[in-house]
C-alpha cells in the first residue's frame, strides 16, 4: 500500500510517519509538505534515506504538483495532515489558513478522484464544535454535535470538513474525519502550549498564561491518535466522521503547574497575560463511537506521557533550539511583546 501522508514534516505528521512504519514496515509512505516555519526536515532525518519513504517538497494548493505526484506515486490513500494549525497566528492574519486549510484541502480531493476516487482521510479538530461551558462537566462534543467554530483556524478547519463530506456525497469520494482533541508529545512545535512552557521554564523565562488560565483542554499523546487514525483509514466507514479523544481533560493553569514542578522551577516565572481573542473555554470529547466501532482507546496515561514529553525535550534541545533561533523568534515578539506585563 502506498500512501501519501500531506504535512508530514510537522508534529503529528512526522509521528504518524513513524508510527506507520513500524506498525505496517511494508507501506511506502510518502510524504508531502511544503516547510512552512512548522515542518522542520530535520524532524524525519531518521527515515529520509529509507528505502519505503519519500520525501517531497511541496504545496498542496499547487495543483499541478499534486497531480504530477498522484501521477507518478499510484497513491492507495491521502491522509491530510498539512494545515495552518495555531489559533493565535490565524487570529494575526486568517488568510493563509483560508488558502492552506481550505484550498489545499479541495486539491488534494481533486487529485484523489482524478486518481480514481482513492481513499481519503481528513484531519480535522475537535475546534470545529466550537467550546463547552466550564460548569457543565456533563456536557461532551459528539459526532453531531453541531459545528460552531470560533476562530479563523476552527472555521478553516471546519470548512473543509463539509467539502470532504460534500465530496463524499457528490463525487462518491471515499472519505473520513477525524476530530481529536489537543496532542501532545515530542516534535510538537514551541508556539503551542506545552512545548512553549516547557522551554521557557528551562530558559527561566517568564511563562505567559493566557488570562486566568482556566481554559480546559482534553489532552491526547500524539501516539494514540496516531494509532486512531490507522484504524479509521483501514476499518472505519466511509462518509463518517470519528471523535478521537481520552477524556483528559485538563486546566491550562495546572498543566503549567506540572510542568514547573517536574522540572523543578519556580510558580514565580507564571505571568497572567491579555486573553487570547475569542479564546474557547473548555474542550471536551466524547470517544464512544471510535471506542465502540474500532474498539480504540487511550493508551498512555496523562502522568506518563507528560513525562517522557517533557523528557523529551532535555534530550533533544538542538531541535528546539534551532527554531527558536530562527524566524520563530520574530512571531514571538510579534505575539507577546506588549502582552507581557501582568495583569
Ligand atoms: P503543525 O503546524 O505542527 O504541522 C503542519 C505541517 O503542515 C507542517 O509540516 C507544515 O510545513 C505543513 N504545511 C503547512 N501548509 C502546507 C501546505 N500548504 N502544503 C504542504 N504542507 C503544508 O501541525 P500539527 O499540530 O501537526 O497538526 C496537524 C494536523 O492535525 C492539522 O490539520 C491540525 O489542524 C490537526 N490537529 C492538530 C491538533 C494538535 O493538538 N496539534 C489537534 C487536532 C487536530
Ligand atoms: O502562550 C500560551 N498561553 C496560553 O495560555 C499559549 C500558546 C496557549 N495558551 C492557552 C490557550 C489554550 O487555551 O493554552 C491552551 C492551548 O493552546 P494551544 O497550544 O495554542 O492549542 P489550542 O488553541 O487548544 O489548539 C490546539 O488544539 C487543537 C492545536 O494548536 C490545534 O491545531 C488543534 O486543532
Amino acid at each position: 500500500m502506498t500512501i501519501i501522508v500531506t504535512g508530514g514534516a510537522g508534529f503529528i505528521g512526522s509521528n504518524f510517519i513513524f508510527y506507520m512504519m513500524k506498525a505496517h514496515p511494508d507501506y511506502r509512505l510518502v510524504c508531502l509538505d511544503k516547510l512552512t516555519y512548522a515542518g522542520n526536515l530535520s524532524t524525519l532525518k531518521g527515515v529520509l534515506d529509507m528505502p519505503s519513504f519519500r520525501f517531497v517538497r511541496g504545496d498542496i494548493c499547487d495543483r499541478d504538483l499534486v497531480y504530477s505526484l498522484f501521477d507518478e506515486e499510484h497513491p492507495d490513500a491521502v491522509v491530510n495532515f498539512a494545515a495552518e494549525s495555531h489559533v493565535d497566528r490565524s487570529i494575526l492574519d486568517p488568510s493563509l489558513f483560508l488558502q492552506t486549510n481550505i484550498i489545499g484541502t479541495s486539491v488534494l480531493m481533486d487529485a484523489a478522484r482524478r486518481a480514481g476516487n482513492i481513499r481519503f482521510h481528513q484531519i480535522s479538530t475537535d475546534e470545529v464544535y466550537g467550546d463547552l461551558p466550564l460548569d457543565r462537566k456533563d456536557l461532551f462534543f459528539t459526532e453531531t454535535t453541531p459545528l460552531h467554530t470560533s476562530s479563523p483556524y476552527s472555521s478553516s478547519k471546519a470548512a473543509a470538513d463539509l467539502l470532504a463530506l460534500s465530496y463524499h456525497r457528490t463525487y462518491g469520494l471515499p472519505v473520513t474525519i477525524s476530530r481529536c482533541s489537543n496532542n501532545y508529545g515530542p516534535y510538537h512545535f514551541p508556539e503551542k502550549l506545552i512545548p512553549l512552557m516547557i522551554i521557557n521554564a528551562l530558559k527561566g523565562k517568564s511563562l505567559p498564561v493566557y488570562g486566568q488560565g482556566i481554559n480546559v483542554r482534553d489532552w491526547l499523546y500524539v501516539e494514540d491518535h496516531c494509532r486512531a487514525v490507522d484504524l479509521i483509514l483501514h476499518k472505519g466507514r466511509i462518509g463518517e466522521v470519528y471523535n478521537v479523544g481520552g477524556h483528559n481533560e485538563m486546566r491550562n493553569i495546572d498543566i503549567v503547574r506540572i510542568i514547573l514542578r517536574q522540572l523543578g522551577k519556580s510558580e514565580d516565572l507564571i505571568t497572567f497575560v491579555e486573553d487570547r481573542k475569542g479564546h474557547d473555554l473548555r474542550y471536551a470529547i466524547d470517544p464512544q463511537k471510535i471506542s465502540s466501532e474500532l474498539g480504540w482507546l487511550p493508551e498512555t496515561k496523562f502522568e506518563d506521557g507528560i513525562r517522557k514529553t517533557i523528557k523529551w525535550y532535555l534530550d533533544n534541545e538542538s531541535w528546539w533550539q534551532e527554531i527558536i533561533d530562527g524566524e520563530y523568534q520574530d512571531y514571538y515578539e510579534r505575539m507577546y511583546s506588549g502582552r507581557l506585563e501582568p495583569r
